[in-house]
């Protein structure tokens, strides 16, 4: 029987050719994170991400992404020495040759390659909820703080954080289901949520609007 739930298919195939991205994930539950991981960089590719345009850091858990988010948004930013003054107060201190802050590099230093600020972030984790009250807080909490940082900046923050009550629910979402049926990998969705987003955000910042 079909369902009327779901994501709908966008009709059309989002350009990814131009735009740099980041995957933030926790490492709890790590076998489901991977395979998300790899479910969002598959996309990512196949939308036309380069390679060199994907960063992967990772955090301890879920509870550590939306800093890391948060950091690495105002972090792209100085690299291109697009950096506010707000960015600045962050405490970001790369040390990185011609950076505005940190050690003043030696003269004849190399300067890093221009990197573009991330047009697209992905926080990946896996919450599975135990016998304490830990999980609806830290659910709780992150989901409130990606979408902040992503309004705060203006930079997509995609949601890709699993919140099960179960093992087999947070397998089946990362297409590692035990049974018959493996489930779908979410991590695709977010992969090509980010491509989307990342144009979307890129054309309304010139004022095109379809
Ligand atoms: N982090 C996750 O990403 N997924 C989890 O399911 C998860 N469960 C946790 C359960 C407990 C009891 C604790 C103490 C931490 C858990 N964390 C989990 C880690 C959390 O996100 C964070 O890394 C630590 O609390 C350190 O700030």
């Amino acid at each position: 029987m079909s369902t009327i739930k779901g994501l709908v298919k966008s009709d059309v195939k989002y350009d990814g050719s131009s735009l740099r991205v980041a995957i933030v994930h926790a490492r709890w539950n790590k076998a489901i994170i991977d395979s998300l991981v790899n479910g969002a960089i598959t996309k990512l590719k196949e939308r036309g991400v380069k390679e060199s345009n994907i960063v992967v850091e990772s955090v301890p858990g879920s509870f550590e992404l939306p800093l890391a988010c948060s950091r690495m948004i105002a972090g792209s930013r100085i690299q291109t020495g697009a950096a506010s003054v707000t960015d600045l107060l962050g405490g970001l201190n790369f040390n990185l040759p011609g950076s505005r802050s940190g050690t003043p590099a030696p003269p004849g230093a190399a300067l890093p390659p221009p990197n573009q600020p991330f047009d697209a972030v992905i926080a990946i984790g896996v919450l599975i909820k135990g016998a304490t009250m830990h999980f609806e807080y830290i659910c709780e909490s992150v989901s409130h703080a990606l979408m902040k940082i992503q309004l705060d900046t203006g930079v997509p923050v995609i949601f890709g954080v699993l919140t099960a009550l179960t093992d087999d629910q947070a397998l089946e979402r990362a297409g590692l289901g035990r049974g018959s049926e493996k489930g779908h990998n979410h991590g695709e969705d977010w992969g090509l949520a980010a491509v989307e987003m990342g144009s979307h955000t890129r054309r309304w910042a010139e004022g095109r609007f379809s």
